[in-house]
């Protein structure tokens, strides 16, 4: 499953949650969010794996990727969405 790390309080985390859903995407199905606060160590994982403390991040399988519209796109090819 996919794994979304957001933070509430970013826009572009938010842009990325309302494209899911606009996509029809169901959430603990397609997706998983990860609540990835500053300061947390779901926050630390993000810098871990990609080497930036930044959401949205994205982590399916081995891929992983910054940048809300990179997403975006991903989640589209991905599900087959146009
Ligand atoms: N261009 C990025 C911007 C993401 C961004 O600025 N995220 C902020 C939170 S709203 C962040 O994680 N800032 C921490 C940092 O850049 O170190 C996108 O579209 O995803």
């Amino acid at each position: 499953m996919v794994e979304l790390y957001l933070q509430y309080s970013c826009p572009y985390c938010i842009k990325v949650m309302n494209a899911a859903k606009d996509m029809g995407l169901e959430e603990e199905k397609d997706y998983r969010i990860i609540r990835a606060e500053m300061g947390t160590m779901e926050r630390l994982k993000v810098q871990q794996l990609g080497g930036k403390s930044m959401v949205p991040f994205l982590v399916d399988g081995h891929h992983w990727m910054y940048e809300s519209a990179d997403i975006i796109e991903y989640l589209k090819k991905k599900f087959n969405r146009t």
